[in-house]
């Protein structure tokens, strides 16, 4: 018999504030590096912004409200740094805190239990102007500064912080593939040097809290993407190990050993790549990762690594954002591992595989290699919806969110320890390279692209009613 989700389990959903809030320069916010990118023209799809989103600034207690009546208990947001400092360091903006106090009040009046996500890639502007932001290692001194403002002002009310969003994502994306700022491109030197430095910002968040909150509950959250062998060869079971080195464990071993992996640090000599570390970082790393309690998981699929040769693929290929099924490109790192598509498994429309059990065997891997408890932060299916008569019909969702968690019961029969499982998302929201009607929420909101068409009305979809349900019967559903 099954044991079920523990009693304390955590029904959540998910934000990010630059995608949710809008009001971009409300109230002394200072300007993101994202306010900026977005306005270089072909850089996103169709051209779309976050300067008005869908209002989450100006509509929380609507939304608070909505989640209040699906009996939501946790619900995980990020705070936009700009809006705290918005010179990154400086002079502090109260108007900003002010916020961020509301939104936390309002969350616990119900009580439902606020996550905070420290960072979700909205960097300052003006640290990218001053030093190249994540580039520069000053950036650590300035993010533990805005981590510490936080912990000061919420850590008497917020018990669950995580320190960074999809480190993985943010940095490849901004230093590998040109699609996230700074818009770099096969800056393998750099992108490894980045990461270090978000590594130490990360350790030294970690290190700061538990000085403040001890009881606080602090990871990360890593955008993981299970692998498959493409078949029995070999070389391509060695290029699934390269894959998991370089793509999983990079960042993971770091959260909870403190360290690198060897093998993958072996390839960035020979590729002339390591970062430059400092004197006390690894003892820093290891007392960080000591003090983690949990790592946060964001799934959304799996992917295949077949063997690449060295005349192979790069990062840059074309990836699908226009939700035109079958035009993403396959990509890989030459001389050790490509992609290519998994024809066992569905995809959504913008070729994303749907394997409700990968987030099982996320959960196993954690357990076994970290003994770590999880936290699903993100999991959810991006899809076209339709309003028919008032009502958005979405049995598509129901269905994508039903198998995985079915799977995550699984995992926690298997032993794992599951805190908590947030969907991503709560309202529709801007999906960062997707535009707007990439939509993930259960919660419609009427918006197009441009930012002046739509009334932003937040409609339930049938998926809401049916998560309400999941919540009260503690995922029996
Ligand atoms: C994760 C991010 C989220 C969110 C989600 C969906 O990588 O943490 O911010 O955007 O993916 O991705 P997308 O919007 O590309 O569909």
């Amino acid at each position: 018999k099954s044991k079920g989700f523990p009693q304390d389990f955590l029904w959540g959903s998910a934000s990010a504030a630059y995608q949710v809030e809008g009001g971009w320069d409300a109230d002394g916010k200072g300007v993101s590096n994202w306010d900026k990118f977005v306005r270089i023209p072909g850089k996103t799809f169709k051209a779309t912004t976050g300067d008005k989103a869908v209002d989450h600034y100006h509509r929380y207690k609507e939304d608070v409200k909505l989640m209040a009546e699906m009996g939501l208990k946790t619900y995980r947001f990020s705070i936009a740094w700009t809006r705290i400092y918005p010179n990154g360091n400086g002079e502090v903006n109260e108007a900003g805190l002010q916020f961020y106090d509301n939104l936390i009040n309002e969350l616990l009046k119900y009580g439902i239990e606020p996550m905070v996500t420290v960072y979700h890639w909205d960097m300052p502007q003006a640290l990218e102007d001053q030093y190249h932001g994540w580039e520069s290692r000053q950036i650590v001194d300035d993010y533990v500064n805005y981590a510490k403002t936080l912990f000061e002002r919420y850590g008497d009310r917020v018990k669950y912080w995580i320190t960074m969003n999809e480190q993985n994502i943010f940095t490849s994306f901004g230093w590998l593939k040109g699609m996230h700022p700074p818009g770099k491109e096969n800056d393998m030197k750099t992108f490894y040097q980045v990461n270090h430095h978000a590594n130490m910002a990360h350790a030294k968040t970690v290190l700061a809290l538990k000085e403040m909150y001890p009881d606080a509950k602090v990871g990360a959250s890593f955008a993981y993407s299970p692998c498959y062998a493409y078949d029995r060869k070999p070389e391509n079971a060695m290029a699934k190990a390269d894959y998991d080195d370089l793509q999983n464990y990079w960042w993971m071993d770091v959260y909870a050993y403190g360290r690198y992996p060897r093998s993958a640090w072996a390839y960035l000599e020979s590729q002339g790549v390591t970062p430059q570390m400092e004197d006390g970082d690894e003892d820093i790393l290891k007392k960080a990762a000591a003090l983690v309690d949990f790592m946060g998981v964001n799934y959304y699929q799996t992917c295949v690594a077949e063997y690449n040769d060295i005349n192979g693929v790069g990062m840059t290929n074309t990836m699908n954002n226009t939700g035109e099924k079958g035009t993403a490109q396959v990509q890989g790192v030459p001389g050790l591992y490509k992609n290519p598509a998994n024809d066992f498994l569905p995809t959504t429309d913008w070729d994303w595989t749907i394997d409700p059990m990968g987030i099982r065997m996320c959960c196993r891997d954690i357990t076994s290699r970290y003994d770590l408890p999880v936290v699903i932060s993100e999991n959810g299916l991006g899809a076209f919806d339709k309003v028919e008569d008032g009502q958005v019909h979405d049995p598509y969702r129901i269905a994508y969110l039903k198998a995985h968690i079915e799977e995550l019961k699984k995992a926690i029969d298997d032993g794992c320890r599951v805190l908590a499982y947030c969907t991503w998302s709560y309202t529709d929201l801007l999906s960062w390279l997707n535009g707007y009607q990439k939509r993930y929420g259960f919660v419609y909101v009427d918006r197009e692209e441009d930012e002046n068409s739509g009334t932003l009305n937040r409609i339930p979809k049938d998926s809401y009613y049916w998560y309400k349900k999941v919540i009260e019967t503690n995922g029996e559903e």
